[in-house]
C-alpha cells in the first residue's frame, strides 16, 4: 500500500548551487519549504554543482562547499530516507539530457533570459558557453525526473517557462516524452532581500558580506549585521514598499515565526528600530543554532555523508536514466 501511494505522488524537482556559502535567503526561501514537500510529494533534492561552475570556483572550496550544502540540507530537516538526495555530477544524464535538448533549443531563445544578462555583466572575464547553456541544463534536470513541480524563486520563472517550451516542444517534435512541469508556489516563503540594498535579492555570491546572513555566521556576527542592515528615517516598522529594508526584516521574522507581516507590525506599534532589529537578530540566531550544531557534526561525519550522496545519486540515476533512454530512441540513435 505504501509503495503504491509512493508511486502516485507527484514529483518535485529542486537544488541550489554551491556557489557559495548558503545565505538565510537559501534557508527560508527554500530550504525551510522543502522540508514541509517531503511527506506529500516525491522529492529530488540535488546540488548543483555543474550549474554552480558556470561562475568561476576554487576546486577546494568548491568540495568543501559541496559536502557542507549536503549537511545543510539534511541539518534543516530534509530526510534522506524520504527524499532522493544527491550531487548533480554523480547523475551523469543531467549532462546527457542537455545535450539532448541543447539540440531542441534556440540561440535566440537563451539570448532573452534575464539571468545571463545579468550575470554576463557582473562576470564580464568570463563569459562561458555554459553561462549561456545554464538554463538548458536546468531543463534537464528537471525533465528527466518527469518532474510535475518545481519550486522557483520569481528570478528562476523564466527558467521554467524555457523549460516548458522545450518540453512541448520535443513532445510534439517526436511523441509524447516529458511531463510539462509546472511551478509549485509555496503558500509561505518570502523572498529575502539583500541587507544593505533592499530592493535586490539576497545572494550567497554578492561582494558585500554585510549585505547576508549565511546560514552558518556565528551569533555575534549576525547580531551586528542585522543591526547594521539599512533602513530609513520614518522610525515606524511598517510593511510597506517605501521601507523596503523594514519590511525585509519583518518579512524575515514573520517566516521565522510563521506569522503574519501585520502581527509583527502589531507588536512593533510604538516600538524603535533599535529594539526590532534586536528582536530580529536574536530570532534569526534561535532558529539556526540547533542547524548549525547538527551541520558541525554531519560535516564532521564524512562516511555518513558518503553514504547519503551515493544512495541518493544511485536512484536519481536509475531513474534519470529511463527518461534519457527514451529520449535517444526517440531522436533515433541506435539502442546499446
Ligand atoms: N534571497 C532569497 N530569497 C528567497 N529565496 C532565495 N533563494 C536564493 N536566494 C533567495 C532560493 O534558493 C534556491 C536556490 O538558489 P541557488 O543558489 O541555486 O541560486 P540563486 O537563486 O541564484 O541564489 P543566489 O544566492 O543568488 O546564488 P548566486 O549568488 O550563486 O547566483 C532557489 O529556490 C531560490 O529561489
Amino acid at each position: 500500500m505504501e509503495k503504491e501511494n509512493a508511486i502516485q505522488k507527484k514529483v518535485i524537482f529542486s537544488g541550489i548551487q554551491p556557489s557559495g556559502q548558503l545565505t538565510i535567503g537559501n534557508y527560508l526561501g527554500a530550504l525551510k519549504n522543502w522540508v514541509k514537500l517531503q511527506d506529500e510529494y516525491e522529492c529530488f533534492y540535488c546540488i548543483v554543482d555543474m550549474h554552480a561552475i558556470t561562475v568561476k570556483q576554487e576546486p577546494k572550496e568548491l568540495r568543501q562547499r559541496t559536502l557542507e550544502v549536503l549537511a545543510i540540507y539534511i541539518a534543516a530537516g530534509i530526510d534522506p530516507e524520504k527524499n532522493t538526495l544527491f550531487i548533480q555530477s554523480h547523475v551523469p544524464q543531467h549532462a546527457e539530457g542537455a545535450w539532448l535538448l541543447n539540440c531542441n533549443t534556440y540561440m535566440g531563445e537563451l539570448s532573452r533570459m534575464t539571468q545571463f544578462k545579468d550575470k554576463s555583466q557582473r562576470y564580464g572575464q568570463n563569459i562561458n558557453v555554459g553561462l549561456f547553456d545554464y538554463p538548458v541544463l536546468m531543463a534537464s534536470d528537471i525533465l528527466i525526473y518527469q518532474a510535475d513541480l518545481v519550486p522557483v524563486g520569481h528570478d528562476q520563472k523564466q527558467h521554467l517557462e524555457l523549460t516548458r517550451d522545450i518540453a512541448e516542444r520535443f513532445n510534439s517534435a517526436y511523441s509524447p516524452t516529458f511531463k510539462v512541469p509546472d511551478p509549485y508556489i509555496a503558500k509561505v516563503g518570502a523572498k529575502i532581500m539583500d541587507l544593505q540594498e533592499p530592493t535586490k535579492k539576497m545572494s550567497k555570491s554578492s561582494d558585500n558580506p554585510n549585505s547576508y546572513i549565511l546560514m552558518m555566521d556565528p551569533p555575534e556576527v549576525i547580531r551586528k549585521k542585522i543591526s547594521r542592515a539599512v533602513t530609513d528615517s520614518i522610525g515606524v516598522v511598517n510593511y510597506t514598499d517605501d521601507q523596503p529594508g523594514i519590511k525585509n526584516l519583518i518579512d524575515i521574522l514573520s517566516t521565522i515565526k510563521g506569522t503574519t507581516s501585520e502581527e509583527v507590525v502589531k507588536t512593533y506599534e510604538g516600538i524603535g528600530y533599535a529594539q526590532f532589529k534586536k528582536d530580529v537578530g536574536e530570532a534569526i540566531v534561535e532558529e539556526l543554532a540547533p542547524v548549525q550544531d547538527k551541520v558541525k557534526e554531519l560535516v564532521a561525519d564524512k562516511k555518513y555523508l558518503e553514504s547519503v550522496y551515493k544512495a541518493g545519486a544511485e536512484k536519481a540515476s536509475y531513474i534519470a536514466n529511463k527518461t534519457v533512454r527514451k529520449m535517444k530512441k526517440k531522436i533515433g540513435f541506435i539502442q546499446q
